[in-house]
Formats: C-alpha cells, sequence, structure tokens
C-alpha cells in the first residue's frame, strides 16, 4: 500500500470563527485550497495548519475532532506565537526580503527567530503526530521553511516536498538574514523544493552554495546522505472554474449590472491584497498621468480597483493604506466630474461571483506588481475571458509574466512605459486582443493547477527513486566476505583506486599527503599477484603520480583522465586545448593574493586553487565567490568548475575520470573489478564500471557506487584482505 499524503501550510483551507463562545468553519477559497482539494479530501490524506485564530484550551479538543471530518488537523498557536512567528518573523523579515525590500533599518529581532523555531517545531510535533515512512509530505511556504529538516531528523526515508509560494531572491539580498543558513539548512530536509520560477531556482541554488559549500550539479544538491532537487514549477488556477462562473446565471446578472453602470465607458481593473510588494501606489501614480495627459479619457476610463484587507494591523501597511486613501482622493478630487469618478476604490474582499463578473466585464486588467511569487490574478482574469477579448497589462516582476508573454509586458517602476501600455491596451484593436487572449487562454488552460499538483507530486516521487538508486550499503563483514570469495575464483582483475581520500587521509600540506610505508605494502602486494591490475586514478598531476608510483608495475591515470601511463611511458589525451588557462590564471591569481593560505596548482589541462590552509571561514567564502565568478566566465570555453575537498578546479570539459576508465575496459577482457573514490569525480569513474562490478564510494552513503565505507582505514584494510586470504571453502 503506498502511504498517504500530509499537506502542511500556515494555515488551513477553512476559516474557523467564532461567535459567542461558539465556533464554526466555512472554507476558503484561495487558489492553494481549491488545486489541493482533490488532495486532501481523499481516504487518509490529511492537511494541517493553524485554523486561522486563536482558541482556547478547553474548545481545541471539540475544534480538533469537527476538523479531523474534514481530513484537517489543526496547530493551535496563542497570540504570542503568532505576532511573533507569524507577523513579526515571517512577515516582517522574511516578506520583505524576500520581495526585495530591504531596509537598512531593518531591525532582526531575536525573539522573533526564537518563535519562528519554536513554532516550526510545534508544526513538526503534529505532523509526527501522524506521519509514517511510506508517506508524501507536501509543505507550504515562507512560514515554514525550518520544517522539512525538523520532519526529516525523526522519519529520515520519508518523502517531503516544499513548495515557495514567494520569490526567492538573490544571493545579496537573502544573505542579509542573521539565520540565513539555518533557513537553508532548514529547507534542505526536502527531497524537492519547487518554486515558481527559473530565477527563483538559481538564486536558491546560488545561496546554498554560497553559504553552505554543498556540491551542485545544475539543479541538483548532493548532501552526504541525500540529493535533493530544486525546480520551477508554476502554479496554475482552476481556470475551468473561472470560466463556468463567468457563464453562470448569477455572475450574468452581475455582468448586465456592470455594463449598465459603466455603459460607454472602459474599465481598468486592478485586484491586490493590501501589500507594499503589489504596486498599487505606483499604479495609481501612472493612472493619474494617463488622466492628465489624455483628456479625452475623461468620463470614458474608470479604474476599479480592489484591495483586500491585509496585515494592517502592521504599522507599514497602515501607512500603505492611509497612502492609498490619499492618493485615490486625490486623483478623484482633480479629475472627477458630475456623474464621473476616475477611481472606483474598494477596500475589502468581494464574494467569488462579483469578482468573477470584474474580471470577464473589464476592458483592461492592470496587474503591475513590484514584486510577486507568482500572481494568480493575472491568470484568472485570462481564464474568465471566454470572448478572448480584454487586454492584460502585466509587470515583469510578476513569475506569471514569464508564462502569460502575450500580454503587455512592464517595468513597474517604469512610468512612461506604464502610461503607453495603458493607452495602447484602451485603443487595441479587437482583432489584435483576440490574437494575444487566445494564446493566453491556451497557457492559462494547459497548466492549471492539476497539472501543477500532478507534475509536482510525480517529481518528488521520481526523486525518491533516484535517491534510492544512489543509496549505497556499507561494505558489512558479510560484503566483504562475499567479495573476497569472487575475487578468489577469478584471474582477470582490476582495481581503480583514487588516491587523496580513498588510499590516504586528507593532508592540510597537498605535499604531505604522500604514500606512506603501509601503503606501498598494501600496493605491493596487490600487484604481487600477476592476475591483478591495479589502476591509480587520480585528480593529481602525473609528475607526483610518477615520483610516488613510477617505479610500480601498476597503470596511473593522472589529472582526472588527461594522462595516462599504461606501458611506461605518459601520455596525455589527444586533441585538448589549454590556451584557456591564459585568461583564468589571472583569475586564480587576484584570489590568492588576497587569500592567504591558498595557492594555484597548475597542471596540463587544469587549474586548482586550494584553500586547505586558509583560515576556516575565509577560505569557503572566497572559493564560493571565486566558484561563482568562474561559472559566470567560463560559460562558452568549454571548461567544467569542479568544487573538491578545499579545492575548486576548473579543467576541459572532456576530461573526466569517467572517460578514462571506459577508454581503458574497452577491448579488456575481466572477470572482477573494483572501483574506490571518495569525490564526486569518482563517480564518473562509478558510472563507467562494467556490471557487476564492485564499486565503492569513501565517506558518503549517497553515490552511483553500490557500497560505502568510512574512511580511508577501511579501505586499506579491505585491500589488505585480498591479499591475505585464506582460501574460502564453499
Ligand atoms: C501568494 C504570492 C502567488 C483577491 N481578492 C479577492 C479574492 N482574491 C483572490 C484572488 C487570488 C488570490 O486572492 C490572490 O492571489 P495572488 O497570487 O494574486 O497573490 P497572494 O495572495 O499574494 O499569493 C503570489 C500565490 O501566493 C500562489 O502561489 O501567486 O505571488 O504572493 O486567487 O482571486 N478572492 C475573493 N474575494 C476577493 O475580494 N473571493
Amino acid at each position: 500500500m503506498t502511504g498517504k499524503i500530509i499537506i502542511v501550510s500556515n494555515r488551513l483551507p477553512v476559516k474557523i470563527q467564532e461567535k459567542d463562545g461558539e465556533y464554526s468553519s466555512s472554507s476558503s477559497e484561495g487558489g492553494l485550497a481549491t488545486g489541493l482539494g482533490s488532495v486532501y479530501h481523499e481516504g487518509h490524506n490529511v492537511w494541517i495548519g493553524w485554523p486561522g485564530t486563536e482558541i482556547v484550551a478547553e474548545k481545541q479538543q471539540e475544534i480538533t475532532s469537527q476538523l479531523h471530518d474534514l481530513n484537517l488537523m489543526p496547530v493551535f498557536l496563542s497570540q504570542e506565537e503568532i505576532s511573533e512567528y507569524y507577523e513579526g518573523f515571517s512577515n516582517e523579515v522574511l516578506w520583505p526580503i524576500f520581495h526585495y525590500y530591504a531596509s537598512t533599518y531593518s531591525t532582526y529581532r531575536q525573539s522573533n527567530w526564537e518563535f519562528y523555531q519554536q513554532v516550526n517545531q510545534k508544526f513538526a510535533d503534529v505532523v509526527l503526530q501522524v506521519a509514517e515512512p511510506g508517506d508524501k509530505i507536501w509543505i507550504h511556504d515562507y512560514q515554514l521553511l525550518l520544517l522539512p529538516a525538523l520532519i526529516r531528523q525523526k522519519l529520515p526515508d520519508v518523502s517531503i516536498g516544499f513548495f515557495l509560494h514567494i520569490p526567492f531572491p538573490s544571493f545579496e539580498l537573502f544573505r542579509l538574514i542573521p539565520w540565513r543558513a539555518e533557513l537553508l539548512e532548514g529547507l534542505l530536509g526536502a527531497d524537492l523544493i519547487g518554486f515558481h520560477t527559473f530565477d527563483d531556482v538559481q538564486h536558491f541554488t546560488q545561496a546554498c552554495t554560497r553559504l553552505l559549500h554543498v556540491n551542485l550539479s545544475s539543479n541538483i544538491i548532493s548532501l552526504p546522505d541525500r540529493l535533493v532537487v530544486a525546480e520551477a514549477f508554476p502554479m496554475g488556477i482552476d481556470e475551468e472554474k473561472y470560466a463556468e462562473l463567468a457563464q453562470s446565471p448569477e455572475v450574468q446578472q452581475e455582468i448586465k449590472q456592470l455594463k449598465e453602470t459603466f455603459a460607454g465607458i472602459k474599465t481598468v481593473l486592478s485586484i491586490d491584497r493590501l501589500d507594499y510588494s503589489k504596486g498599487i501606489l505606483q499604479r495609481l501614480q501612472a493612472f493619474e498621468e494617463v488622466m492628465r495627459n489624455n483628456p479625452e479619457y475623461l468620463e470614458k476610463v474608470v479604474l476599479y480597483m480592489i484591495v483586500v484587507p491585509s496585515r494592517d494591523t502592521v504599522p507599514q501597511y497602515k501607512y500603505l493604506r492611509d497612502e492609498i486613501d490619499k492618493r485615490v482622493g486625490n486623483i478623484n478630487s482633480l479629475f472627477r466630474t458630475l456623474n464621473w469618478s476616475p477611481v472606483h476604490y474598494f477596500y475589502r474582499s468581494f464574494p467569488i461571483e462579483i469578482l468573477s463578473a470584474l474580471y470577464a466585464t473589464a476592458n483592461v486588467a492592470l496587474i503591475t506588481p513590484m514584486r510577486d511569487g507568482m500572481n494568480l490574478v493575472s491568470k484568472e482574469y485570462v481564464a474568465s475571458r471566454i470572448k478572448n477579448d480584454g487586454v492584460l497589462i502585466l509587470s515583469e516582476m510578476a513569475g506569471s509574466s514569464r508564462e502569460l508573454i502575450d500580454a503587455l509586458i512592464v517595468n513597474p517602476n517604469n512610468m512612461g512605459m506604464m502610461e503607453n501600455a495603458i493607452r495602447q491596451a484602451l485603443e487595441m484593436p479587437a482583432e489584435e486582443q483576440e490574437n494575444r487572449m487566445v494564446k493566453l487562454r491556451k497557457n492559462v488552460s494547459k497548466f492549471n493547477v492539476k497539472h501543477w499538483v500532478n507534475i509536482f507530486m510525480d517529481r518528488l516521487q521520481e526523486v525518491k527513486e533516484l535517491q534510492q538508486s544512489l543509496r549505497t550499503r556499507y561494505v558489512s563483514d558479510v560484503t566483504t566476505k562475499a567479495i573476497y570469495k569472487i575475487y578468489a575464483k577469478t584471474s582477470k582483475r582490476i582495481f581503480f583506486l583514487d588516491y587523496d581520500g580513498t588510499l590516504v587521509g586528507f593532508n592540510a600540506d597537498i605535499n604531505k599527503a604522500s604514500p606512506d610505508k603501509e601503503l606501498y605494502r598494501v600496493l605491493e602486494d596487490l600487484v604481487a599477484d600477476p592476475l591483478n591490475k591495479v589502476v591509480i586514478i587520480s585528480g593529481r598531476d602525473y609528475e607526483t603520480l610518477e615520483k610516488w608510483f613510477g617505479h610500480f608495475p601498476i597503470v596511473l591515470i593522472a589529472d582526472h583522465g588527461a594522462w595516462q601511463k599504461l606501458n611506461g611511458t605518459w601520455e596525455s589525451m589527444p586533441n585538448l586545448n589549454d590556451t584557456w588557462k591564459r585568461s583564468i590564471y589571472p583569475v586564480l591569481e587576484t584570489y590568492s593574493d588576497r587569500t592567504p593560505g591558498s595557492f594555484i596548482e597548475e597542471k596540463t589541462y587544469s587549474l586548482a586553487w586550494h584553500y586547505r590552509n586558509v583560515e576556516t571561514g575565509l577560505g569557503e567564502l572566497r572559493a564560493g565567490e571565486l566558484a561563482n565568478n568562474l561559472r559566470f566566465i567560463t560559460g562558452d570555453q568549454g571548461l567544467q568548475i569542479l568544487p573538491g575537498n578545499k579545492v575548486i578546479e576548473v579543467k576541459n570539459i572532456e576530461i573526466n575520470k569517467g572517460r578514462a576508465v571506459a577508454a581503458l575496459l574497452q577491448g579488456y577482457e575481466l572477470d572482477f573489478a573494483l572501483a574506490i573514490g571518495d569525490d564526486h569525480t569518482d563517480e564518473d569513474t562509478f558510472k563507467a564500471m562494467p556490471e557487476n562490478s564492485v564499486t565503492i564510494k569513501v565517506g558518503s552513503n549517497s553515490s552511483a557506487a553500490k557500497y560505502y565505507l568510512n574512511d580511508f582505514k577501511e579501505v586499506r584494510k579491505l585491500l589488505k584482505g585480498f591479499t591475505t586470504l585464506v582460501p574460502v571453502n564453499e
């Protein structure tokens, strides 16, 4: 049986209201509730969240059982928790920074952070009451960034997906938060982390590499125990609902009335929650300019503006509300006539039927946030235009602008552009409206909310399978015996051995990691058996390998495969180019000049910047900067950047250990093959090994290898065993 699905968000999809000590619940119509409605109603699935109001202790049991019948589970929060975790940390620290509203006057209160941690733990406790290993847990939004790791600690194998509904800011903004590393570590408890746009994914992965020094390969972050995938899943809406609503008799009635009220007048619609990120004041300013500069629109155009009350106890929101009041008053006082006001402003929420009628009648939707994760209103307007008319003006700062490319896209800071777009929309010929709207509707209908839920859940499953396929087993005594047993029966054997971290431990001095007597002894014994072929495959330069192992009858592969010594002479891979080093060397030099203890290692086809002797913290900081800088300047040069253990290496893209292994194995008959390595360049070796090989990763259990060992000492012990074998009895 497959497990259940547990959805977790700050708010439950119902509103609990108190009246004379009695509580009642009504369902909420948010986009998320609609999209996930079909999910949490099913079987044992459940949705966990705060019921939206403080509930006295003696009523909590009753509410819990009421909600239980709806597949809902409450997390009860006190007023203090709400004000510190939700209003304080979530809405006064995370929301502004994530929407690019970092203020130099931001106060980062320790108590807000402590409550944020405490409440995330409270959510974790409720989740853990019902979660079981085979379940899928889908966590939503910025109030619960720490939750994935809190659940992971207790249920290491459970599937956890996370979706962020707001933008993820660029690293330069994100780094301002005092607890930035803790937030990322919290999120990385998930297996799949979803965002609305590719930019958000990039910002997030960049923050991870800059702050946590994890390995990143495109959108996959490798942790010691797991890999985590970050991906864009642009959220959709229930477009059928909006198309149907627009045709319902109730809405038709509203439409009729609106048409009568605005006979001969074009309406420009604006709908948002009260929030500074929505660009409401800038929109009013643009509309005012249009009125001022186009007298022909007087008495002919109306801005119908709905602002839904939200967070208005927070001082900034209160200020914004007052400012909107003033601006609207000002515009109306300047331009109104006896029968006409340019701005119809409502500070309240409306039933969805009225919203639908407004969407269906407005000639123009003016949606110009300064920043918005997605913006569902823009999609709802499109879905409601069943006659394929109407014009959408959309800010390029809204996530939805990446999909709704047939809208009139504007930069909300550019007043001239906004004015022009409003004029263009009001004057747009019907044919152009239709051309654009047909394409917009196709997009909104294809990528609807059901599609969004399905692809997220499918991907979560895939990530889990990918992790399983990379999960390696410890080389136990039983496994060791089994390996020795196979070995003893074979006669054409090959050993691929990585050097640093595999055969020797990690040494702060690169030159001190030379082989010791014990290692020489182990290798001598291995090659003493004529049935064994031993290959040392390392990222080290060939001069060093020659110095250390030149006298041994073994194959040496240096510089990740750029050089090979197969039959006594060193040869380089054909057709490699090293001219790129001329431009990259100076970049590395600027970093080593400014980072005491760091140095550059030059190999024939690669350059490495080592920071093993740099003060802890500084080395990591510079390495992050350097890797980003290099990614930027090497983009089109056919180079790869490999962050390793205290080293950043740049080399030709063609060079990799896997290719060297594959080339060597070609035409080679074998009955026993073994490969051991510790870093991610060895993953290429593992992947290139023939089926049935013994592949062993050192120091981590997430790898393409079949098995893992903890350190080089265990590797030596295993290798010693091959040559001290007592014949194994069947
Ligand atoms: C966050 C992110 C992201 C509005 N007025 C009324 C009303 N609404 C409904 C709309 C729409 C929803 O509220 C607003 O959604 P948005 O996406 O536009 O914005 P946020 O609330 O800020 O949502 C955002 C979203 O999460 C999803 O991931 O797109 O970027 O900020 O559905 O229809 N509904 C009713 N009456 C109203 O007066 N019934």
